[in-house]
């Protein structure tokens, strides 16, 4: 099983957090797919931000985040 380290997740956490409140919204989350060559329509983004917005709040936290850095990172895209 493929495995990325905290501090590489943290830092692109901290890079895609745009505006700085500690959370991933679903617009830093498009900017951060469409830099790595992900394209996602609007409505596949959002079913799959909700997925992994695990506590619904509408932004991911670090831990959340996490499941999607890992996940690109399990497809090879990071
Ligand atoms: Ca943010
Ligand atoms: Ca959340």
């Amino acid at each position: 099983m493929a495995t990325i380290d905290l501090t590489k997740a943290e830092t692109l956490f901290k890079t895609f957090d745009k505006n700085g409140d500690q959370k991933i919204d679903i617009d830093e989350l498009k900017s951060l797919l469409t830099e790595l060559g992900e394209s996602f329509s609007n409505d596949s983004l959002a079913q799959y931000f909700a997925e992994v917005d695990t506590n619904g709040d509408g932004a991911l936290s670090l831990d959340e985040f996490l499941v999607v850095v890992k996940s690109l990172h399990a497809k090879r895209i990071l």
